[in-house]
């Protein structure tokens, strides 16, 4: 079979591309330890307010027997509940978020700290802030015209 000698060239070029980005992707995920959420966890977003670990009460920072955190917050339209977040530095924290009404996202610039929040479901990640601070959890999911204001803090204060 004939191929085009320039064919041939440009054959060559997507190869290579298409093997720097797979490498990208595994170096991403094994030696940067950056994963797609897998947390398969439902809830349903009518209820949350009236009982269970969503409610108003239970939202924000508590500590784990083992000294880590799980965080509880709620995304909705347009803001994230609690308003301020303040965890210590070099800690194991675990977000727990969901929303009761539509998609949302939660970034937190600089950090490994990003999700998809789902009505639905329960969006669970864990990671641990290095850097102390304030950031903003910021949402990257366009959810209506109060999109661009919806964010909140976090501080990350020294440990102990
Ligand atoms: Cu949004």
């Amino acid at each position: 079979m004939h191929i085009d000698p320039l064919e041939k060239k440009w054959m060559y070029v997507v190869g290579v591309m298409t093997v720097i980005m797979i490498g990208s992707m595994t170096y991403a995920a094994v030696v940067m330890n950056m994963h797609p959420p897998s947390n398969v966890e439902t809830i349903d977003p009518k209820t949350l307010h009236l009982s269970g670990e969503f409610t108003e009460d239970n939202l924000g920072v508590s500590e784990n027997p083992d000294g880590s955190l799980t965080v509880r917050m709620i995304a909705a339209r347009y803001s994230f509940y609690p308003q301020m977040i303040e965890v210590p530095a070099d800690t194991p924290v675990t977000f727990r978020i969901t929303s009761p009404d539509i998609v949302h996202g939660v970034h937190v610039p600089f950090t490994n700290m990003s999700t998809m929040v789902i009505p639905g479901y329960v969006s669970e990640v864990t990671t641990r802030f290095s850097r102390e601070g304030e950031a903003q959890f910021l949402c990257n999911e366009y959810c209506g015209l109060g999109h661009d204001y919806m964010w909140s803090k976090l501080k990350v204060v020294p440990k102990g």
